[in-house]
């Protein structure tokens, strides 16, 4: 995994040295084995599945969202389309823009093949959330380290995100990664894990979308926390699985292209569940969700 240029998240220089930095662990040969896989996601709070999907629907998934933000000017006139170049314009989409008749994307996240994956590793049958998170990032744009937990703790903690790139993502496109060893630093977070992205002070602030984050600077965060930030050069095809309490964040993509991904969550049906992600009209940091208190 060796990048051609300094590799940059949420604005800061990452350290590539392999004592900071290094590639995720590939689970990939233990795909049918419960067993394997929980330990490994137990030792290293993800699993890493490359070519978990097949990587022709993938790609009709990723040419779907991108006839779409052409469609509403997002993407650069002068470029073929597949090269997914941004317009200089911001070229305004919605979620409807993307989602509205989109059966290519729900197809992919709620198969039968990702949630028997599911009922294999949680051991029962599953409950997919409703809600497709969709990320069109681009240049110039990444995650800030944080936890899923803040964002969708209401019902069960035991709840898995799937991360689905859709092409290739190199290093400088800016895929996710994953803060080793961050899983089981809980203690150390834990008002931050039990945090409510949607809730807030009504007799301080004004409410912020943005105070789930538990880091803006990836570099001290790990100089903090120690392990290493893991990733890799993502394939279209590939699967990345996490739970709530592993520190995650993404690169910044130096490139003229969007990165297009989905994350997508699921937990075992017989489990309380966030009710804020179930539903036809789901959305987030919606007004209805947020809870005022005196604090
Ligand atoms: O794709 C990203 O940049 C962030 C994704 C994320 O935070 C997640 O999958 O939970
Ligand atoms: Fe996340």
């Amino acid at each position: 995994m060796t990048a051609s240029s300094p590799l940059i998240s949420s604005g800061h220089d990452l350290d590539l040295s392999p004592e900071c930095f290094g590639e995720l662990r590939s689970s990939r040969e233990a795909r049918g084995d419960a067993a394997v896989l929980r330990e490994n996601l137990a030792q290293d709070g993800y699993l890493y599945l490359p070519g978990f999907f097949d990587r022709g629907e993938i790609l009709g998934a990723r040419g779907e969202f991108l006839q779409r933000l052409n469609k509403k000017g997002a993407l650069h006139p002068d470029f073929p389309v597949d090269a997914a170049v941004a317009s200089p314009e911001s070229g305004a989409w919605s979620r409807k823009d993307i989602m509205e008749g989109n059966t290519r994307v729900p197809s992919l996240v709620f198969s039968h093949q990702l949630t028997a994956f599911y009922e294999n590793l949680l051991g029962g049958p599953i409950r997919p959330y409703d809600h497709i998170w969709i990320r069109l990032v681009r240049p110039g744009e990444g995650t800030s380290p944080h936890c899923d937990l803040p964002y969708m703790g209401r019902g069960t903690r035991q709840v898995m995100t799937a991360w689905i790139p859709y092409g290739d993502v190199s290093l400088e496109l800016g895929g996710l990664m994953v803060l080793e060893k961050s899983h089981r630093q809980s203690e150390r977070i834990h008002r931050y894990l039990e945090s409510d992205a949607d809730t807030y002070c009504v007799n301080r602030n004004a409410y912020k979308n943005k105070r789930a984050i538990l880091s803006k600077n990836p570099a001290s965060l790990r100089e903090k926390f120690g392990g290493r930030w893991l990733t890799t050069a993502f394939r279209a095809g590939d699967l990345l699985t996490f739970g709530m309490t592993t520190v995650h964040a993404s690169l910044d993509n130096q490139t003229e292209a969007y990165r297009i991904s989905t994350d997508t969550r699921y937990q075992l049906a017989a489990e309380p569940i966030d009710e804020r992600w179930i539903g036809p009209d789901t959305a987030e940091f919606a007004e209805k969700n947020r809870i005022g208190q005196i604090c």
